[in-house]
């Protein structure tokens, strides 16, 4: 199964998903077979790979690792064309639509593209939508774009809409990793308005109660990093979360 099709056919049965985010460029700053092995006791769904700056060459250790933990399916989540890793399962092909630096719209992946196409691995066209959350933010300034102002979803909804009209099939709203202030709810309701494609939050979700907002407000996938490296506790609240809305949507089938 392609992580589309997967995606899809949750949020088709209302149901939800988190994934723990693991940056390669933090993976000495905490204990990761640990972070893996409890975020597969917790059933995280998916781990996402990934990072604006990786400095070192461990993305394929980290991936032997998680396959020797888990079963969980690993998405590459790349800053740019140098971060392919074939050995992944999924790779979110980013088009950052809420900047207007060309060489990330498509410049990164005319130079990924042969690479991409003989990696095996599945590829998912990806609206990526930075939105301001309050600090500057690495991605912000590797990117050198301006975010989305995060009190304008009319702006959200009809770039989320130019992207599916694009033909990119997931939305990924990301308020960049450490975010202060995660995406708005106002501003996730009003792109799942906008579109039919599965939708991603990212970026400062460190509570279970910030998790439940963005869920609740159209979120099919949330996507915690920070939160779970700084906080023990978070990975049995997400869980939580998760399944409450998940039971919810069994009762009502
Ligand atoms: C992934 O940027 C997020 O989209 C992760 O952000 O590290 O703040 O959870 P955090």
């Amino acid at each position: 199964h392609s992580l589309l099709t997967t995606l899809i056919s949750r949020r088709e049965q209302g149901r939800k998903s988190f994934a723990v985010l693991l940056d390669p460029d933090k993976v000495e700053q905490y204990d990761f077979d640990q972070t893996v092995s409890r975020a597969a006791q917790h059933q995280a769904d998916f781990f996402l790979v990934g990072g604006s700056l990786i400095t070192d060459y461990v993305q394929r250790d980290m991936i032997a690792t998680i396959r020797r933990l888990t079963q969980i399916p690993v998405i590459l989540f790349p800053g740019n064309s140098l971060h392919i890793e074939p050995s992944a399962d999924s790779l979110l092909l980013l088009s950052l639509i809420s900047g207007r630096n060309p060489e990330l719209l498509i410049g990164q992946h005319v130079i990924a593209a042969p690479l991409l196409k003989r990696s095996g691995l599945d590829i998912i066209p990806t609206a990526y939508m930075l939105v301001d959350g309050g600090v500057p933010t690495t991605v912000s300034y590797i990117s050198n774009t301006t975010p989305l102002p995060h009190d304008k979803p009319g702006v959200a909804a009809c770039t989320a809409m130019a992207g599916e009209l694009l033909g990119l099939r997931l939305t990924y709203l990301d308020a960049g990793s450490g975010a202060r202030r995660p995406v708005p709810p106002a501003l996730i309701a009003a792109v799942r308005a906008a579109v039919d494609s599965p939708i991603v939050v990212g970026g400062g979700i460190n509570s279970g109660e910030r998790a439940y907002e963005a869920l609740n407000a159209g979120a099919d996938l949330i996507v915690v990093g920070n939160g779970i490296e700084q906080n023990p506790d978070l990975l049995p609240e997400l869980a939580n979360v998760v399944a409450s809305f998940n039971s919810l949507s069994s009762v009502n089938q």
